[in-house]
C-alpha cells in the first residue's frame, strides 16, 4: 500500500506576524515569508503552515477572523498569497492553512447580521441564550479567564465564546453553518493550498443541554462533544476526500481514544492530530498559571503512551515541542544558556526519532529562547493580559505575576524571528511589534547557517535521517529505562532492524546499563547522531551520557 505523503514529511509553522517583516511596519509579512523560503529549503522541511492570516481585528493575533475570503492587509494580499504559493511549490514546499471555525470574529458580518435582531436570518449562526435568574446561562468558564458567555444588550441575550469575548462560537448543529465552513474551505483547495491545521476543531460539538458544570469550568460539555466525529466525518466526505491533502485537528484537552477516532483511515475523519497533554508536565494540578519544574516521569510516560497506544489503534500522532501558544522548548525542558546548544539538540532528537510527523516552530530550529520580559508592557498576548488582570484582582503582586508569565506567557514564542544580529534581530526596519529576545546578537539565523556544529544543522540531520531510514516513519516504538531519573531512552524497531535513542535530559553526568535484550554486539551498528562531537561510536551494556548528550545508533 502506498503511504500518504504526510507520513514521512516535517511541517514547520511560520507565525507570519513575527517571522519577517519587508515593509518596516513592524509585522511580519507575506512577502517576508518569501524571501526566507530558501532558507526553510535548506533546512528540509516538506510542509508549510500558517497560522491565520485573514482578514482579522488582531484581538488574538488572526484567531478572530472577520473574512475568510481575504487576507489581512499587514499582511499582503491575495495576489501576495497566490506568489507565496507558487513560489513554495516551484521549490517543492506545501503549504497549509490555518482553519478557525470553533469561532469568528465578532466583527465577522455573521455575527454582526446575526446580533442584529432575534429574527435575523443569522441568529443561529451563534449561541444565544436566555439569562437564567438574571444570570450567564451556565458557569462555563471561557479558556482566557472568566465567564464563556456575553451579555448583549441589544437583544437581551448572551452569547457562548470559549475564547476572547471577541471570538463567539459558531454554531455547528446549524447545517447553513457547516455548509458555509466547507464551502470556505474548497475556496482554498481550489486556490491550490495542499491542507488544513484546525484549531481547536474538538471543541466545536456542545452538549445541546447546555448544563452547568458542578465540578469544573465546563469543558466536559464541549470537549470530543456528541457529534464531533460526525461533523468531521461530512467535512471529509464533502471536501477533504476529493484532494489529496493533509489535515492536522488541534485537540484541546482530549483523550487517546478520541484521536484514534479523529485519524482512523477507515473512519475518514483527519490525517492527524495534536495533543497537548505531554505539555501540561509543568502545570501542577492542571494549573498553568503557577511557576514550576516540569515532571519528567510524566513527560516520558505521556509521550510514551501516545506513541504505543495510538499506534495499535491505528491513528497518527503530530509530533511537537513548540508552537506560537507554548513556551520556547529549549528554556523549558533544557538550558537555555551553559547547554543551550547541546540540550536543544537533545530535545530535537527525543522528539523527531517517535513515530508520528514532527512539527518544527520558526526559531526553534537555531534554539530560540524564551524572552524574560520582565514588565507588563512588554507582553501582547490577549491571554496573558487577562491572567494579569485577574490575578491581580485575586490579590497577587505583580511581580509574581510577572514571574509566572516569564514561564508560562504564550508571548515566549512570538517575539521576532531572530535572523541576525542588527538591529531588531534582522525581522524589521521599524518598531517590532513586541520586542526581539535580547540575545538575538548570539542566538540568530545567520550564526547558526555560519556554524557547521549549530543547532539549524542538527535539525537538517534529523530531517535527512527521517528520508533514510523508513524505520523513522513506521517502526514500532518502546520506552526503556523507564524509571532512569535523568534518561529518556527508548527504541524503534522494525524486522530485525533497530533504533535506539538514549537522551540525557539533565546538565549532569548520568550512567546507564542497557537493558538485556538490546543488541549491545550487534554485527552491525552505527551511531547515526549525536550532539558531542566525541560522542563512543559503539554500544557498551554500560555508558556514561555527558549533560544532555543524545546518542542514536542504527543496529541490525
Ligand atoms: O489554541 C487553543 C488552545 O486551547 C490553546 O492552546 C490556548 O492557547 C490555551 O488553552 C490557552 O491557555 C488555539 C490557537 O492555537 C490559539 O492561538 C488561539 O488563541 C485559540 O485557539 C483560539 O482560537
Amino acid at each position: 500500500m502506498t503511504q500518504p505523503w504526510w507520513k514521512d514529511s516535517v511541517v514547520y509553522q511560520i507565525y507570519p506576524k513575527s517571522f519577517n517583516d519587508t515593509t518596516g511596519n513592524g509585522v511580519g509579512d507575506i512577502q517576508g515569508i518569501i524571501e526566507k523560503l530558501d532558507y526553510l529549503k535548506e533546512l528540509g522541511v516538506d510542509v508549510l503552515w500558517l497560522t491565520p492570516i485573514y482578514e482579522s481585528p488582531q484581538k488574538d493575533n488572526g484567531y478572530d477572523i472577520s473574512n475568510y475570503f481575504d487576507i489581512h492587509p499587514e499582511y499582503g494580499t491575495m495576489e501576495d498569497f497566490e506568489q507565496l504559493l507558487d513560489q513554495a511549490h516551484q521549490r517543492g514546499l506545501k503549504i497549509i492553512m490555518d482553519i478557525v471555525v470553533n469561532h469568528t470574529s465578532t466583527e465577522h458580518d455573521w455575527f454582526q447580521k446575526s446580533r442584529s435582531s432575534i429574527n435575523s436570518g443569522y441568529r443561529d449562526f451563534y449561541i444565544w441564550k436566555d439569562p437564567i435568574n438574571g444570570k450567564e446561562p451556565t458557569n462555563w468558564q471561557s479558556k482566557f479567564g472568566g465567564n464563556a458567555w456575553k451579555y448583549d444588550e441589544q437583544t437581551g441575550q448572551y452569547y457562548l465564546h470559549l475564547f476572547d469575548v471577541t471570538q463567539a462560537d459558531l454554531n455547528w448543529e446549524n447545517e447553513q453553518v457547516r455548509t458555509a465552513v466547507y464551502d470556505m474551505m474548497k475556496f482554498w483547495l481550489d486556490k491550490g493550498v495542499d491542507g488544513f491545521r484546525l484549531d481547536v476543531i474538538n471543541l466545536i460539538s456542545k452538549n445541546q443541554d447546555f448544563p452547568n458544570d458542578d465540578s469544573g469550568d465546563g469543558r466536559k460539555f464541549y470537549t470530543d462533544g456528541p457529534r464531533v466525529h460526525a461533523y468531521l466525518h461530512e467535512m471529509n466526505q464533502r471536501v477533504f476526500s476529493h484532494y489529496d491533502m493533509m489535515t492536522v485537528g488541534e485537540m484541546s484537552s482530549t483523550t487517546i481514544d478520541h484521536c484514534i477516532k479523529y485519524t482512523h483511515p477507515d473512519r475518514e475523519e483527519l490525517s492527524m492530530t495534536f495533543n497537548f497533554h505531554h505539555l501540561k508536565v509543568d502545570y501542577p494540578n492542571g494549573d498553568k498559571w503557577t511557576k514550576a519544574d516540569f515532571n519528567f516521569q510524566e513527560l516520558k510516560d505521556i509521550l510514551s503512551t501516545w506513541q504505543v497506544e495510538m499506534h495499535e489503534g491505528g491513528g497518527w500522532n503530530a509530533l511537537f515541542w513548540c508552537n506560537h501558544d507554548q513556551p520556547r522548548v529549549v528554556s523549558r525542558f533544557g538550558d537555555d544558556e551553559r547547554y543551550h546548544k547541546e540540550s536543544a539538540k537533545m530535545l530535537a532528537t527525543t522528539i523527531h526519532l517517535m513515530k508520528g510527523t514532527p512539527y518544527i516552530y520558526q526559531g526553534e530550529e537555531f534554539g530560540m529562547t524564551n524572552p524574560n520580559f520582565d514588565k507588563i508592557e512588554d507582553y501582547r498576548d490577549v491571554e496573558s493580559l487577562n491572567i494579569f488582570d485577574i490575578k491581580k484582582e485575586e490579590g497577587m503582586s505583580e511581580q509574581e505575576i510577572i514571574e509566572i508569565l516569564k514561564q508560562k506567557s504564550r508571548d515566549n514564542s512570538r517575539t521576532p524571528v531572530q535572523w541576525n544580529s542588527s538591529e531588531n534581530a534582522g525581522f524589521t526596519k521599524g518598531t517590532p511589534w513586541i520586542q526581539p529576545a535580547e540575545n538575538y546578537k548570539e542566538i540568530n539565523a545567520e550564526n547558526a547557517l555560519a556554524d557547521r556544529d549549530s543547532i539549524f544543522y542538527h535539525y537538517q540531520q534529523l530531517i535527512r535521517l527521517r528520508k533514510q531510514y523508513d524505520i523513522i516513519v513506521h517502526g514500532d516504538y518502546e520506552l526503556i529505562l523507564k524509571d532512569h531519573d535523568d534518561i529518556f531512552a527508548y527504541r524503534r524497531t522494525r524486522n530485525n532492524e533497530e533504533i535506539l535513542v538514549l537522551n540525557n535530559f539533565y546538565g549532569k553526568e548520568t550512567v546507564i546499563e542497557l537493558p538485556m535484550d538490546i543488541k549491545v554486539d550487534a554485527s552491525e551498528q552505527k551511531l547515526i547522531l549525536s550532539n558531542y562531537k566525541d560522542s563512543a561510536s559503539t554500544l557498551a551494556s554500560s555508558m556514561t551520557l555527558r549533560p544532555y548528550e543524545s546518542l542514536v545508533f542504527h543496529l541490525k
